[in-house]
């Protein structure tokens, strides 16, 4: 007897190996998704809850830690469902189902498309999202209608490159950076946004904490707001979101860009960065924001170390087990100094790989300057998971020979 293993984190891998033996295609899939493993982390739990994890997991087939208050599930999806199912003969059992089942729907339907104000954004295949900042130190000290210039060629340039939204920010969030007031953040922001949605013909996004900038951009056609606050700056920024229809980023920060970094600390940082972003993703839906308008974003850089950024980057399926669309923005930040000893202004190769670390773990959307080079990188990195069927139908497959 010969034994073999296959790729156990690839679905495509069991399906492939069943359907090869004659399990017909559609099954194999199915039998295949249920086999994915999975691990999750239930807290805060008491007494009763706890009893009925364990009794129930040992009758699923599932691992089962417990401790404090806290219990750590793992096993298969399939057998994790059948957790879920367990007859409700406590109310323990059913608080236990009705937790476990809303995962379950969350991991089980990730959504393909994100819709905004104006339309809606196919993530079948990698996005990248063109940075524009129009802050005074991005663009160098000509008057505004040079800036305006330069905005609109640098946009060109990116939908060329393959942009599939572009991102405006008039306000630098870097550590320490002052912040614009509201009048010079419009300023800024506005004239560049409405010649973008009037001439390059991408969907736009306004990267603003304020609700009247993003209400403003929003009528001059952008159909976005990427909120680095995740909807907590502005109490009004939230009902604006909703009553436009606009897509919205809610990324992970904590504390304020000018404070954020002293509150870096964590225990475990993507459980408990995807709980925050759970919390905020909440919110923005008790006030009416409609679930498939909401991408989330770890927020790289933001009140993290370099090691929290890349452990992030490692266990981002912890945020896309949410079940939305995850955005990334590794750009240029320092935590890829940090790796490669890279200065700033030569820091796009390591960002288009950290580009494809995340698409590996199920990032959809890329924040990125150079959008050619994570295009690029994510090309491949969508060509490998689609295992040779091109999710955008360019036929990767038609070359041959050694070269090939
Ligand atoms: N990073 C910056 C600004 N805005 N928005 C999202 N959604 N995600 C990010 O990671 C993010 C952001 C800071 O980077 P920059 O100064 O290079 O724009």
């Amino acid at each position: 007897m010969k034994v073999t293993a296959l790729a156990g984190d690839v679905p495509a891998a069991l399906a492939g190996a069943l359907a090869a033996r004659g399990v017909d295609r559609r099954s194999a899939e199915a039998l295949a998704a249920g086999g994915a493993p999975v691990a999750l982390l239930l807290e805060p739990l008491d007494e009763a809850d706890a009893t009925a994890l364990v009794r129930g997991a040992a009758r699923a087939g599932l691992d089962c830690h417990t401790g404090d208050g806290w219990a750590v599930v793992a096993g298969t999806l399939a057998r994790l469902g059948g957790l879920a199912r367990a007859d409700a003969s406590s109310p323990a059992t059913e608080r236990l189902s009705l937790a476990l089942g809303r995962f379950l729907q969350d991991v089980q339907d990730p959504p393909l498309v994100w819709r905004t104000a104006r339309r809606a954004i196919s993530l079948e295949r990698s996005s990248v999202v063109g940075i524009l900042n129009v802050t005074p130190d991005s663009f160098s000290d000509g008057g505004r209608h040079f800036a305006l210039a330069d905005a609109l060629a640098g946009a060109r340039a990116m939908r060329e490159a393959g942009a599939a939204v572009l991102d405006v920010g008039g306000e630098s969030t870097r550590p320490g950076a002052a912040r614009p007031d509201e009048a010079e953040e419009l300023r800024r922001v506005v004239p560049v946004v409405r010649a973008l949605a009037a001439e390059v013909g991408l969907p736009v996004s306004v990267d603003t904490r304020r609700a009247a900038v993003a209400r403003a951009a929003l009528e001059a056609g952008a159909e976005i707001v990427n909120d680095v606050s995740g909807l907590t700056a502005d109490p009004a920024m939230a009902e604006l979101v909703r009553g436009t229809g606009a897509g919205v980023v809610i990324m992970h920060m904590r504390g304020e860009p000018q404070t954020m970094d002293a509150a870096a600390v964590y225990r475990d940082v993507a459980a408990e960065v995807a709980a925050e972003l759970a919390e905020r993703r909440d919110t923005a839906l008790a006030a009416g924001v409609e679930r498939e308008r909401i991408v989330l974003d770890p927020g790289l850089g933001f009140a993290k170390t370099p090691a929290h950024n890349l452990r992030l980057l490692d266990c981002l399926g912890a945020l896309v087990a949410l079940g939305h669309p995850v955005m990334v923005g590794p750009s240029r930040k320092r935590f890829l100094g940090a790796v490669t000893g890279r200065p700033v202004e030569s820091r796009d190769a390591a960002t288009a790989a950290a580009c494809v670390a995340a698409r590996l773990r199920g990032a959809r959307l890329f924040r990125v300057h150079d959008v050619a080079a994570a295009r690029e990188a994510l090309a491949v990195a969508d060509a490998v998971l689609a295992g040779g069927d091109d999710p955008a139908g360019r036929g990767a497959g038609t070359g041959g020979g050694a070269g090939g």
